[in-house]
C-alpha cells in the first residue's frame, strides 16, 4: 500500500471504528476493496462468496483481482484478523450486498444473484440491523429487497418511505468506484445514499461516513438507483458521439482526432475519445436498465448503446480491408482488456474484435496483453492466434491493430511502425 492510500483511509471521518460486525455479500470488484476499507477502519467483517476459490484467496491474505494496492489492504486486514471470507452468511450488524447485476437476454435485467443474497441473508436478520444494497441496479430493486426479505420474515416490520419506525434499515448505496482508481475513488468520490425511509438512508450514512471523505447525499432509494444508471448512460452517450465522429471521419478521410481536438478549443464543448467500443461491466450494461424501464422514452440511450456496440464490427471491417491488400498478412493486435492498464476482460470490445478476426480468419494473429499471463480460453485454442511478446509482434507484423492504450504501448518507439500498415483504435500514435 502506498502511504498516500493509507494516510487516504486514517484520514477519513472517524465515528464509527467499533467492535460492529458486517457482513459483505459478493467479493468482486467491488465487494472485496469495499470489505477491505470497513476492515481497515476497525470493523469485522466477514466476506461471503459462492465461489470457494475465490473465499480461499482471500483467507490466505492474496487478492483474486488485479487492482493497485488492494492486495497490500487485504493482506494486513486479514493478518489483523478483521477480515474473513465466508461460503455462508452469518449474523452481522449490517450487509452490504455488492454481487453481480448482469441482463439477460433481450437486456432485461437479470437480478437473481441479489435475491439469492437477500434470502440468504433474510433468516439472520435481527432488529436494528442495516441492509445496504451497492450493486447497481434497476429502479424498484431496493424495495424488491424489502419485499423478498418480508416473504421469508413476516415478524419483521419493514421499512416503508412515510413509516417512521421499522426493525431494520434498507437503503441503497450505488458503487462509483473507477477500476484502476478504486481505492482513491472509493474513499474520495461523494456517495448517493438512498434509503427506503429517510431513516435508512441516514443509518446507511452512518455507517458510510466512517471512510468516505467525499459529501453523502441523501435521498429516496429510487432516485438513487436511477441516479446510477443515469451516471453510467451520460458517460456511455458520449463515447457513442466520439464513436459515431470517427465513422463518419473514416468516410471523409478526416482526422478524428485532430477534428475533435479542434472542436474542444470551443470553452462549451469537450468531446470525449472514440475507441474500439465501450467494454466493462457497467458502461456497456446499465443504460439497458434505463431502456428495460421505459422503452417509448430512450431513443438516445439506445442509440447510443447500439453505436457503441457497432463499433467493433466497423474496426473489424477496417483491418479486412488492410489485410486483403496482403498475402498471408500477419497482423499484430495490442491489447485484449476493456481498458487501459487493467486485466478485466468483461465486454471487451479489443477481446471481441480478436476474436471476430479468428473466427474470420483474417491473418495470423499475435496478440499481445501485457497485463495476462496466458491468453483466454476463446483465442488459445484457435489456429492462426498466438500469444506474443511487443517487440517481436511489432517486428514480425505487417499490420499492427492497436486496440487498448496499455501504457507499454504509449512508449513503442515510433520508428518500428515505419512501412507497416497502422490501425490505431485509440490515436496514441497520432
Ligand atoms: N471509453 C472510451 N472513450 C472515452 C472514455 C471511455 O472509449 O472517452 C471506453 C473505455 O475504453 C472502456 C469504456 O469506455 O471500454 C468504459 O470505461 P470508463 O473508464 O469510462 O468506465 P468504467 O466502466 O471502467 O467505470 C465506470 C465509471 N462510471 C463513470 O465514469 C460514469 C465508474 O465511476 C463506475 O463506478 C463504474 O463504471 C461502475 O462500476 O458502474
Amino acid at each position: 500500500m502506498t502511504v498516500g492510500l493509507s494516510e487516504n483511509i486514517r484520514g477519513a471521518r472517524l465515528t464509527g471504528a467499533s467492535s460492529k460486525k458486517i457482513s459483505v455479500l459478493g467479493l468482486g470488484y467491488v465487494g472485496l476493496p469495499v470489505s477491505a476499507a470497513f476492515a481497515s477502519r476497525g470493523f469485522d467483517v466477514v466476506g461471503v462468496d459462492v465461489q470457494p476459490s475465490i473465499v480461499d484467496v482471500i483467507n490466505s491474505g492474496r487478492i483474486h483481482i488485479v487492482e493497485p494496492d488492494l492486495d497490500m489492504l487485504v493482506q494486513a486486514a486479514v493478518s489483523g484478523g478483521k477480515l474473513r471470507a465466508t461460503l455462508e452468511a452469518e449474523p452481522a450488524d449490517a450487509f452490504i450486498i455488492a454481487v453481480p447485476t448482469p441482463f439477460k437476454e433481450d437486456n432485461v435485467p437479470d437480478l437473481s444473484y441479489v435475491q439469492q443474497a437477500a434470502e440468504m441473508i433474510a433468516p439472520l436478520l435481527k432488529q436494528g440491523d442495516l441492509v445496504v444494497l451497492e450493486s447497481t441496479s434497476p429502479v424498484g430493486t431496493t424495495e424488491q429487497i424489502c419485499a423478498w426479505i418480508g416473504e421469508r420474515r413476516p415478524d419483521l416490520v419493514l421499512p416503508e418511505p412515510m413509516k417512521e419506525k421499522a426493525d431494520i434499515h434498507v437503503a441503497h448505496c450505488p458503487e462509483r468506484v473507477l477500476p484502476g482508481s478504486v481505492l482513491r475513488e472509493l474513499v474520495d468520490n461523494d456517495r448517493i445514499i438512498g434509503g427506503i425511509s429517510p431513516a435508512c438512508a441516514e443509518a446507511a450514512a452512518d455507517l458510510y461516513q466512517t471512510f468516505v471523505k467525499g459529501e453523502l447525499h441523501l435521498t429516496n432509494a429510487r432516485t438513487a438507483e436511477l441516479a446510477k444508471l443515469v451516471e453510467n448512460a451520460f458517460r456511455d452517450v458520449n463515447i457513442a458521439f466520439a464513436n459515431e465522429l470517427s465513422m463518419v471521419c473514416e468516410r471523409l478521410n478526416i482526422n478524428v482526432w485532430e477534428l475533435i481536438d479542434l472542436a474542444n478549443k470551443h470553452p462549451r464543448v469537450n468531446i470525449l475519445k472514440p475507441g474500439p467500443g465501450v467494454g466493462g461491466h457497467c458502461i456497456a450494461v446499465d443504460p439497458w436498465f434505463i431502456v428495460a424501464a421505459a422503452k417509448d422514452l430512450t431513443k438516445v440511450i439506445r442509440a447510443a448503446r447500439e453505436v457503441n456496440d457497432s463499433k467493433p464490427r466497423a474496426v473489424v471491417e477496417k483491418i479486412k480491408a488492410a489485410a486483403a491488400r496482403l498475402r498471408q498478412p500477419v497482423i499484430a493486435c495490442l491489447g485484449l482488456s476493456y481498458k487501459a492498464d487493467i486485466d478485466d476482460l468483461r465486454e471487451s470490445p479489443a477481446l471481441h474484435i480478436v476474436e471476430d478476426l479468428a473466427r474470420q480468419k483474417v491473418g495470423e494473429l499475435l496478440v499481445v496483453e501485457p497485463n495476462m499471463r496466458n491468453l483466454p480460453r476463446s483465442l488459445s485454442d484457435l489456429p492462426h492466434v498466438k500469444a506474443a511478446e511487443l517487440q517481436p509482434a511489432l517486428a514480425a507484423a505487417d499490420i499492427i491493430v492497436l486496440l487498448v492504450d496499455h501504457r507499454q504501448f504509449k512508449r513503442v518507439d515510433r520508428e518500428l511502425l515505419n512501412l507497416k500498415i497502422i490501425v490505431d483504435t485509440r490515436g496514441i500514435w497520432r
